[in-house]
């Protein structure tokens, strides 16, 4: 499998998930401002959509959208870093993913945008602040999103909690979270995939 990636952007999550479950695969640096590949290949001919992550398989097929391509990398080892498809816990971790895809990593969008005004900034702020308020109480008593266990929400759930130094917000009224960001960042296959993005 080859991941197309951009160091420290939304792929993280799929870079991390690879790293979990151990499978074989390459990595392929695309540049989004240029939309352009480490080696000059059009990005837009890989992914039409222009954005990272894609996955490519080993039979060329190509897959994109966060939430699906973590789910599928999870499905090579069934139950390691996702429960089995099917079941309530699997819908669990899909409500998660969902969760952080459409509120959290298109919630804070707007505040990549050098066009935002202070006070659109404060309005995002806001209704980032209530969606953490809502994964603060969920982790009040467990490790990870899902219970025990660390799956693909939680990859992805770091990855976009990583952007706060970037985009100027912190975890000071969510400490449960930013004891959450710690326990996920030392896992190992985390420090991996962070330390080969660099
Ligand atoms: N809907 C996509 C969005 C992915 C996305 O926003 N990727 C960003 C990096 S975090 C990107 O590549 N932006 C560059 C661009 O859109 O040209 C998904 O969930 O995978």
């Amino acid at each position: 499998m080859k991941l197309y990636y951009a160091p420290g952007a939304c792929s993280l999550a799929s870079h991390i998930a690879l790293e979990a479950v151990g499978v074989p695969y390459e990595l392929v640096r695309v540049d989004l401002r240029e939309h352009k590949t480490a080696s000059g290949q059009d990005y837009y001919a890989i992914n039409a959509k222009g954005y990272v992550p894609a996955l490519e398989l080993d039979d060329g097929e190509r897959l994109t959208e966060n939430a699906v391509v973590l789910q599928y990398i999870a499905d090579r080892k069934p139950g390691t870093i996702a429960p089995a498809f099917g079941g309530m816990p699997r819908y669990h971790v899909m409500e998660w993913l969902n969760f952080i895809a459409t509120e959290l990593h298109k919630g804070v969008g707007p505040l990549w945008k050098p066009s935002t005004t202070e006070s659109q900034r404060m309005d995002v702020l806001q209704a980032l602040g209530r969606r953490l308020d809502y994964i603060a109480n969920a982790l009040r008593d467990r490790k990870f999103l899902s219970g025990e266990q660390f799956t693909i929400a939680d990859a992805y759930l770091f990855t976009i909690l990583n952007w706060r130094k970037a985009l100027r917000f912190d975890l000071d009224r969510w400490p449960a979270i930013a004891q959450y960001q710690d326990r996920v960042g030392a896992l190992p296959a985390v420090q991996k995939a962070m330390a080969a993005e660099a």
